[in-house]
C-alpha cells in the first residue's frame, strides 16, 4: 500500500462510513453507536490526560497504634488503584534497644504491607528514626532517611524531621544543603511536594526547616506531615500545609471535624496543582458491600422491623398509667448487643428506664415496659416515648463493626371525643374560633427523612376536629423555624389530612379513607392531583402563611360520614402530618411529622386516631 492518494481515500472511507468513530474529539479509545445531535452526555473532554498524577497517602501508624488497620488501608488501597503511595513517617513504634527487637517490629509491618500493589515510598519518623540505632536499622533496610524523585514534572522531596543532634527534632545543615541543591536542579517542575513527618512549619525554633522553608518562597508548591494524629490544613505565602490525621495511629477517632479520623489521602496532581480528597478508611469499601447474605443479617435492624414495641392503650380523658411490650428478634447468626434509651414526656416515667443486653443468635427477647404519669396528664397533650435503640453486631473479620440505630415510639393513645363546635366557624384561614387543645411536640412517625425533624422548634403543630350540621372540621396551626411556601409538592409547607368514615369494625378502614394536601401555596386542583383516595364532593379549605408557620381550615361535608355509617354516624378516624420543607436543611430534607403512625405504616394499630362522636 504504498500509494499515499489510496491511502487517504481508504481513511477517507472508513471515517465517512463509520459514524461510530469520534476522531473529532482526539479520543481514539472513545467508541458509540450514538448518532442523534442531542447527546447523552455533556461534553466529551474526558479526564484522562497523561500529564496526571494520581497517588495516594497514608499518614501515622504508631503511637498507639491499631494494627489491623494497615491492614485494612492496604485492601482499600488496592480497591483506589493509586500509582503509588506516600507517607509521613511513624510505621513502627520504636523505643526498642535492641536491633533484634527493631527488626521484628520492622518485620511485622513490612508483613502488613506486603499485599499493597503498587510501590510504597518511606519517609521517616521520631518512632522510625528517633535515635541513633533505629536510624541506623532504618538504613539499613530503607539506604537513605530523605531523598527525592521526579515524576512526570513534579517533584517529589521526602525529608526527615528528626535529623538534628543525636537524632532529636530537626534538620540538619546537611539536610539543607541537599535541599537547596535538589531545588536548583529543578527549578521549573511544574510543582514541588514535600513529605515530612513532623509539621515543623509551626515550630519556631526549627532553624533547619526555616532554611528549607525559605528555598520553597516563590515556587508552586504543597507540603504534607503528619505526626499530630489531628488533621489540619493551613495556607502560608501561598504554600498549603497540609497535616493529616492517622492510618492505625493512636486517635479518638471523634471524626472530621475534631481532626481525628483514619485515612487514606487521595492527591491528583493536575495542570493547575494537586487536589487533595481525603478519604476516610470506614468511608472505603469494596463491592461486597452489601451482598444477599449480609442484607438478611442486617435488613432486619436497618429497617426497624426487628424491634417492635406495642402502643399503651387507655380509655379516659386523662392517662396515669399502662404498660408497653417491647419485642426485639434477632435473626442473624451471630449474636448482637441491643442498647436501649428511653427519652420520656413531660411527667412520664417507664419502667426499666432503659436496656443494655446481648441477644443470641437466631433468639428473640421480650420486656414488658411499664410506664405511669407522675399525675394524670390530659390525652390532647400526651406524647409519645421515644426508645432511641442501638445494634452492634461486633467485628468478625477484623473490619468494622456493624452499628445501627434508629428510633421507636410508644404511642399511648386513647379514643377523643368528637364535640360540635363551640361557636360557628368560617372557613377563611383565620383560626379564631378555634381552640387547639390538641398539641405534638413529639410525632409518631417523621415520615421520609427521619434525621431531617431537628426537634419542636423545626417543627410541631396544634390541633382541633369538632362538627356541625354541615360540616365535619379539622383546623391546623403549625410552628416551624423556616416556613417555606414557594417550592413544589414536598419542597414546601403544608398539611396532610387522613380521613377515614369507615363505621366501627369495618374490615378494611383505609377503604373508605382520603387524604388532603393543604397549604398555602397548594391549590385545590393540586391537592386532588397529589392526594389519595376519593375527595369528597364540597370539601372547602383555607390556609393562611404565618411568620412562623401556617394556618389550616377545612370542613369536609357531614354528608361524607352519613353516607357511611348513616344518619346516626358514630364515629372518624383522623390523622395530621406536617410536611416541613427547610430551606437551610435541604440536605436532610423534607420530613413528613405525623400526629399518629401513618394508616399504611407497620406501627399503625387499629385503635389510632380514632374520635367518637360526643
Ligand atoms: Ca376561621
Ligand atoms: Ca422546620
Ligand atoms: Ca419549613
Amino acid at each position: 500500500m504504498r500509494n499515499p492518494i489510496f491511502l487517504f481515500v481508504l481513511l477517507l472511507f472508513i471515517v465517512c462510513s463509520s459514524p461510530a468513530l469520534v476522531s473529532s474529539f482526539g479520543q481514539s479509545d472513545f467508541q458509540t453507536d450514538v448518532t442523534t445531535e442531542a447527546k447523552p452526555w455533556t461534553h466529551l473532554k474526558i479526564n484522562n490526560d497523561p500529564a496526571l498524577i494520581r497517588f495516594a497517602m497514608v499518614s501515622d501508624h504508631a503511637g498507639g497504634p491499631r494494627p489491623g488497620i494497615l491492614l485494612e488501608a492496604v485492601k482499600k488501597l488496592n480497591l483506589l488503584q493509586p500509582e503509588f503511595v506516600l507517607s509521613v513517617g511513624d510505621f513502627i513504634e520504636g523505643y526498642e534497644d535492641t536491633e533484634g527487637q527493631l527488626n521484628t517490629q520492622w518485620d511485622n509491618f513490612m508483613k502488613n504491607l506486603a499485599g499493597l500493589e503498587m510501590p510504597f515510598f518511606f519517609v521517616p519518623g521520631n518512632h522510625d528514626v528517633g535515635r541513633p540505632l533505629w536510624s541506623e536499622v532504618y538504613r539499613k533496610r530503607f539506604g537513605v532517611e530523605y531523598f527525592h524523585f521526579v515524576y512526570k514534572n513534579v517533584l517529589f522531596l521526602c525529608l526527615s524531621t528528626n535529623d538534628g543532634p543525636e537524632k532529636n527534632t530537626g534538620i540538619s545543615q546537611e539536610q539543607v544543603d541537599y535541599a537547596s541543591r535538589v531545588l536548583s536542579k529543578y527549578p521549573d517542575v511544574h510543582w514541588t511536594l514535600v513529605f515530612q513527618h513532623k509539621p515543623l512549619w509551626n515550630d519556631s525554633k526549627a532553624e533547619g526547616w526555616k532554611k528549607i522553608e525559605a528555598l520553597l518562597a516563590g515556587r508552586r508548591c504543597t507540603v504534607f506531615a503528619g505526626h499530630t494524629h489531628n488533621y489540619l490544613s493551613q495556607e502560608k505565602d501561598g504554600i498549603s500545609f497540609i497535616n493529616l490525621a492517622t492510618t492505625g495511629g493512636g486517635s479518638s477517632l471523634l471524626g472530621p471535624e475534631s481532626g481525628e479520623f483514619d485515612q487514606i489521602a487521595w492527591v491528583t496532581v493536575t495542570d493547575k496543582g494537586p487536589r487533595v480528597a481525603n478519604l476516610l478508611l470506614d468511608g472505603i469499601y469494596d463491592k461486597d458491600l452489601r451482598t444477599p447474605e449480609k442484607a438478611s443479617k442486617f435488613a432486619p435492624f436497618a429497617r426497624g422491623g426487628a424491634i417492635s414495641v406495642s402502643p399503651v392503650l387507655y380509655h379516659g380523658e386523662t392517662f396515669s398509667a399502662g404498660t408497653s411490650h417491647l419485642k426485639i428478634s434477632n435473626r442473624s447468626d451471630q449474636p448482637v448487643r441491643v442498647q436501649i434509651l428511653a427519652e420520656l414526656p413531660d411527667g412520664i416515667q417507664m419502667s426499666p428506664g432503659s436496656l443494655s443486653s446481648t441477644i443470641a443468635a437466631a433468639s428473640e427477647t421480650e420486656i414488658d415496659l411499664k410506664i405511669t404519669a407522675s399525675h394524670p396528664i390530659a390525652s390532647t397533650d400526651l406524647q409519645p416515648v421515644v426508645l432511641h435503640w442501638t445494634v452492634t453486631f461486633d467485628s468478625m473479620d477484623n473490619m468494622p463493626s456493624t452499628i445501627l440505630c434508629g428510633e421507636k415510639r410508644i404511642m399511648i393513645d386513647s379514643p377523643f371525643p368528637l364535640n360540635r363546635v363551640k361557636q360557628p366557624v368560617t372557613i377563611d384561614g383565620d383560626l379564631s374560633e378555634w381552640t387547639l387543645p390538641f398539641s405534638v411536640t413529639q410525632p409518631a412517625d417523621v415520615w421520609h427523612n427521619p434525621k431531617g425533624w431537628k426537634g419542636p422548634n423545626d417543627g410541631s403543630f396544634k390541633f382541633n376536629t369538632a362538627f356541625d350540621d354541615n360540616y365535619y372540621y379539622v383546623a391546623i396551626k403549625t410552628s416551624d423555624n423556616e416556613p417555606c411556601f414557594d417550592g413544589w409538592k414536598y419542597w414546601e409547607d403544608f398539611a396532610v389530612v387522613s380521613v377515614d368514615g369507615s363505621p366501627a369494625g369495618s374490615a378494611d378502614r383505609k377503604k373508605n379513607s382520603f387524604i388532603l394536601m393543604l397549604g398555602p401555596e397548594i391549590s385545590p386542583e393540586q391537592s386532588s392531583e397529589y392526594s389519595e383516595g376519593a375527595i369528597p364532593e364540597g370539601v372547602i379549605s383555607k390556609c393562611r402563611a404565618l411568620s412562623d408557620g401556617f394556618e389550616v381550615e377545612a370542613a369536609i361535608p357531614i354528608t361524607y360520614l352519613k353516607k357511611l355509617q348513616g344518619e346516626d354516624w358514630k364515629q372518624v378516624y383522623l390523622n395530621i402530618g406536617f410536611a416541613d420543607f427547610d430551606r437551610s436543611d435541604a440536605r436532610e430534607g423534607v420530613t413528613i411529622l405525623f400526629w399518629r403512625p401513618e394508616w399504611k405504616s407497620p406501627a399503625a394499630y387499629p385503635e389510632a386516631g380514632l374520635f367518637l362522636r360526643n
